[in-house]
């Protein structure tokens, strides 16, 4: 409660209280996250007109001062049946290295009515060769916490239905999120796609070793949920993990198992063989909680983004678009 108190007045006095680092305290990041707009069904939005020049249906660039004085562009679409006065769901879409919003647009569907009817979808651009930064550079995860503030004040948003995706680096920054103290409380649930969960390795003579290796995670909640789509090919980030860029990637197997653990959901799943045989689909958890944390593994795919029509990133085609398999999933989860 003191704590609580002087947090509050430092805050009230503008000072800028630092997110709590990876591996701070529990009751650190309570009382820091206590400071935070609690996830409402509805936001401040409701009600307010939309810029001029923007109509339902639009995706457009827009932009956000963060409080380290950075200029930051995201580009938004909105659905076409959104109102100003019904809360919609929101999906945050974080493209890969060098990649940019259109890019990420196009690839993830996520602007496709087809594939989702109702979620407003936003995506960022990441500055300083286009990554998405975390433990050096422009810390990304306050500025995710910031744009979804930005975002409820400006749009009518429903605050317990925010989701995150991303592809490659992006799914890496998803999974940061997911394992981060405040962003976990603020994003119902996460579907990372070709991610690279980069591990430091605990002293340089270390070697990496991507079936034990431990992930970093403080999630400020007990039951995370994660969708994952890998494949088996992929050779920038190989599903057998390995060392990479001086840190260590896990096996992508044992990076959902760690998960499903961290959720009280157990290692073991239930597996599914989708495709003749060709995708298995792993589902931990049981009763209402199954597929809690799900896995796509996809044999002989590379680092692309799964669809049955080929994209931006190959004109290769698997089974299935990840699109609406991930917009069915996070339906399942609110906050
Ligand atoms: C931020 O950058 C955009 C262009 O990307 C520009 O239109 C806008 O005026 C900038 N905002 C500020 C406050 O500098
Ligand atoms: C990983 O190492 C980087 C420096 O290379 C450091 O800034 C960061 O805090 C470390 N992350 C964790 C989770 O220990
Ligand atoms: C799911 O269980 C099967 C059978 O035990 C196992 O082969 C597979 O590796 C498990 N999947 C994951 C992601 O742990
Ligand atoms: C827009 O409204 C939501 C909520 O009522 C529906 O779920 C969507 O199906 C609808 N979208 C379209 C394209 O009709």
């Amino acid at each position: 409660m003191k704590l609580n108190l002087q947090l509050g007045i430092l805050a009230l006095l503008g000072v800028t209280i630092a997110l709590p680092a990876k591996s701070s305290s529990a009751s650190a990041s309570a009382s820091s996250s206590s400071l935070l707009p609690q996830p409402k069904p509805t936001s401040p939005g409701c009600g307010n007109h939309l810029a001029k020049g923007h109509s339902p249906g639009d995706s457009y660039r827009a932009n956000l001062i963060t409080d380290d004085g950075r200029n930051r562009s995201y580009l938004i679409h909105l659905p076409s049946n959104y109102t100003t006065e019904r809360p919609a769901p929101l999906v945050i879409a974080f493209h890969g290295r060098g990649k940019d919003p259109e890019y990420m647009e196009k690839l993830s569907q996520f602007s496709n009515e087809e594939f989702n009817p109702d979620a407003i979808a936003v995506y960022p651009q990441a500055i300083i060769d286009d990554y998405w930064h975390v433990s050096s550079g422009p810390n990304d995860i306050s500025f995710t916490i910031q744009l979804i503030s930005h975002l409820e004040k400006t749009y009518c948003i429903d605050g317990t239905r925010i989701y995150a995706s991303g592809k490659s680096n992006g799914g890496g920054f998803t999974n940061d999120l997911a394992c981060d103290p405040i962003a976990s409380t603020r994003i119902a649930a996460f579907a990372p796609v070709s991610g690279g969960y980069y591990q430091n390795l605990t002293s340089e003579e270390d070697s990496c070793d991507p079936s034990t290796v431990e992930i970093q995670c403080n999630p400020g909640r007990s039951k995370v949920p994660i969708l994952e789509f890998h494949g088996t090919a992929d050779t920038t980030i190989p599903y057998a993990g390995g060392a990479r860029h001086g840190k260590c990637l896990p096996m992508v197997s044992h990076a959902l198992r760690q998960w499903a653990d961290r959720d009280g959901l157990g290692t073991s799943n239930k597996t599914e063989e989708l495709w003749g045989g060709n995708v298995q689909k792993y589902e931990f958890g049981s009763g209402e909680d199954l597929g809690m944390i799900t896995h796509y593994r996809i044999d002989g795919w590379k680092h692309v983004w799964p669809s049955k029509d080929g994209n931006y990133d190959s004109s290769k085609k698997t089974y299935f678009d990840a699109a609406p398999i991930i917009m069915k999933f996070f339906k399942r989860w609110s906050l």
